[in-house]
């Protein structure tokens, strides 16, 4: 998979790369990942990315024709490119998007900058435009970072084979079953007994039941009654009586 990323601050994306499992996946040449820099499409003798908005009001505009002839490089070469833009309008990424994207040759992440790009880039240039969720950060570049992350994990090599088994155990769409290692007791607080008991059988019905108790909690917007097995509702049903016995109810936060 190739994925270009279009930004005014380069740095900002080589480092985190070159660090983490991208930076492996791209020895292995599993992913080929090439960092653009907007402004070196920029023909005025100071290089200029932004102006000032149409209209009046503060703040700066990305302006159109460096981003053009960005994507228009990344275009000229490969037409199939799937050019995406970072934006809080964009659609709300998720598990389901990550692995849309795995299965693309090329995608091009465009990063904007300032108060937002020139709206005629992004009716005009861009494919698709995609949010991380509904919080104000400077730029597009932490956001592509995310998805690179996300996209790159779910490529066939990148994670070691006991990674992707857990992995696969991970797209049941539930949230996650308390966890614990050594010591079985931390601070006076001891380790479930069941995880000790070498029941198998018991631990597995358990890790499920605490998984959905812990979706129903603390989000219930993942949880699709209509999706979940009978054995499922019982294990579920169970354990808020469990808890509730405990004092324990929703909201969980
Ligand atoms: C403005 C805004 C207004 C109300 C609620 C949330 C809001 N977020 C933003 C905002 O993030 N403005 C942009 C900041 C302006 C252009 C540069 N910035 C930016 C953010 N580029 N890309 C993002 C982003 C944010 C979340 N997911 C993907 C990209």
């Amino acid at each position: 998979m190739i994925i270009d990323i279009l930004t005014i601050f380069p740095g900002m994306v080589a480092g985190p790369i070159r660090e983490s499992i991208i930076g492996k996946a791209i020895e292995r040449k599993l992913i080929d990942i090439r960092v653009i820099n907007i402004r070196e499409y920029a023909v005025d003798t100071h290089r200029t990315t932004d102006d000032r908005p149409f209209g009046g009001g503060s703040g700066m505009v990305m302006k159109p024709e460096p981003l053009a002839a960005s994507i228009g490089s990344v275009r000229e070469n490969d037409p199939t490119a799937r050019v995406i833009l970072l934006s809080p309008q964009g659609r709300l990424f998720d598990q389901k998007i990550a692995f849309e994207l795995s299965r693309l040759n090329h995608i091009c992440l465009v990063c904007g900058r300032y108060e937002g790009v020139d709206e005629r880039i992004r009716n005009h240039y861009v494919d698709d435009e995609i949010s991380i969720g509904d919080y104000v950060v400077t730029g597009g570049e932490l956001p592509a970072l995310v998805i690179v992350d996300a996209v790159a994990r779910l490529l066939p090599g990148v994670l070691g084979s006991d990674e992707s088994l857990i992995e696969e155990s991970f797209t049941t769409g539930l949230l996650e079953y308390p966890q614990y290692t050594r010591p079985e007791i931390f601070e006076s607080h001891r380790v479930p007994d069941i995880l000790l008991s070498g029941n198998h059988g018991a631990i597995q019905r358990w890790r499920r039941q605490q998984a959905l108790f812990r979706t129903w909690q603390r989000r219930p917007d993942l949880l699709n009654n209509d999706e979940l097995s009978s054995e499922d509702k019982q294990l579920l049903a169970e354990e808020i009586e469990n808890k509730k016995d405990l004092g324990i109810e929703k909201p969980g936060n």
